[in-house]
C-alpha cells in the first residue's frame, strides 16, 4: 500500500506540480482543467482513465462540458501519496 507523504518529501512533491493546490478539510490535491469543447475533454478525460485504470490508481473527477475538475487522493492510505503526484504528472502532460 503506497504511504502517505509527509514532511520535506511531500514539500518536495507538491513543489514540483504546477496549477495544484491543497483541498481545505481533506488530504488531497485538485486542478480544474478547460478545454475547446466537451469533445477535447473527454478525448482528456479518455486517457486519465485508460492511464488510471492500468496503474490502479483512479482520480475523483467532475465534468461538465469543456470544464474538468480533479480530486486526487490515496483512499487506502488516506491521505496523499506519491501515487497522486504521480498521476498529477500524467495528468498534465496530456491535458
Ligand atoms: N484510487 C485511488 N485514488 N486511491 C486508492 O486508494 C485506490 C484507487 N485504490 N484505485 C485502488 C483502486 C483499490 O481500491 C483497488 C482494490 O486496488
Amino acid at each position: 500500500m503506497a504511504a502517505k507523504l509527509e514532511g520535506a518529501r511531500r514539500a518536495q512533491a507538491l513543489g514540483e506540480l504546477k496549477g495544484w493546490s491543497e483541498v481545505a478539510g481533506r488530504d488531497a490535491i485538485s486542478k480544474s482543467f478547460k478545454f475547446a469543447d466537451f469533445n477535447a475533454a473527454f478525448a482528456f478525460m479518455a486517457r486519465v482513465a485508460l492511464a488510471a485504470e492500468k496503474a490502479d490508481h483512479h482520480p475523483e473527477w467532475f465534468n461538465v462540458y469543456n470544464r474538468v475538475d480533479i480530486t486526487l487522493s490515496t483512499h487506502d492510505a488516506g491521505g496523499l501519496s506519491e501515487r497522486d503526484v504521480a498521476l498529477a504528472k500524467f495528468i498534465d502532460s496530456v491535458a
